[in-house]
């Protein structure tokens, strides 16, 4: 189902299942070292990109993605963060007519396709999502879209 489209919710993955070595939970305070280091140096493959293409869902309670554009390479996995509750991400082009992915792309979302679009998830949890194709990738948050909760991800070549 999800996993099928390169994307999954993973909740508690992220910080519960990876950690090799260090105690895990750090990882959003020490941006500096470990992450760029580790990064090549194979410990779960979700730990390394925590510090990488990461897009917070309303941070400190707003209606907004940050960052709003983020720029990644085909192959590049971004994860949302949902710091609050009452939010989702939807890159499904038949939900709302300001999503648009590029030709030929795999939509994405917290839901299915043909899922509730007005299906939130809770904070803390994650969604992540590997883009295949090049090209601008418009989302939004369902519930907020009129509040102009709204992002872009651009994948280059
Ligand atoms: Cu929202």
């Amino acid at each position: 189902m999800l996993k099928s489209t390169g994307a999954a919710v993973t909740a508690t993955l992220l910080a519960g299942c990876s950690g090799g070595g260090d105690t895990g939970d750090d990882e959003s305070d020490s941006e500096s070292g470990e992450e760029a280091t580790g990064n090549e140096a194979g410990g779960g493959e979700e730990a390394s990109q925590s510090g990488g293409n990461t897009i917070a869902v309303a941070p400190d309670g707003g209606f907004k993605f940050e960052p709003s554009e983020l720029t990644v390479s085909v192959g590049d996995t971004v994860t949302w963060e949902f710091e609050e509750s009452s939010h989702n991400v939807s890159a499904w082009p038949d939900m709302h007519d300001k999503i648009s992915i590029p030709d030929g792309a795999s939509g994405f979302g917290t839901m299915d396709k043909d899922g509730n679009q007005f299906a939130v998830v809770d904070a803390g949890e994650t969604l992540e999502h590997t883009f295949e194709t090049a090209g601008e990738y418009t989302y939004v948050c369902m519930p907020h879209v009129a509040s102009g909760m709204i992002g872009t991800v651009v994948v280059e070549e």
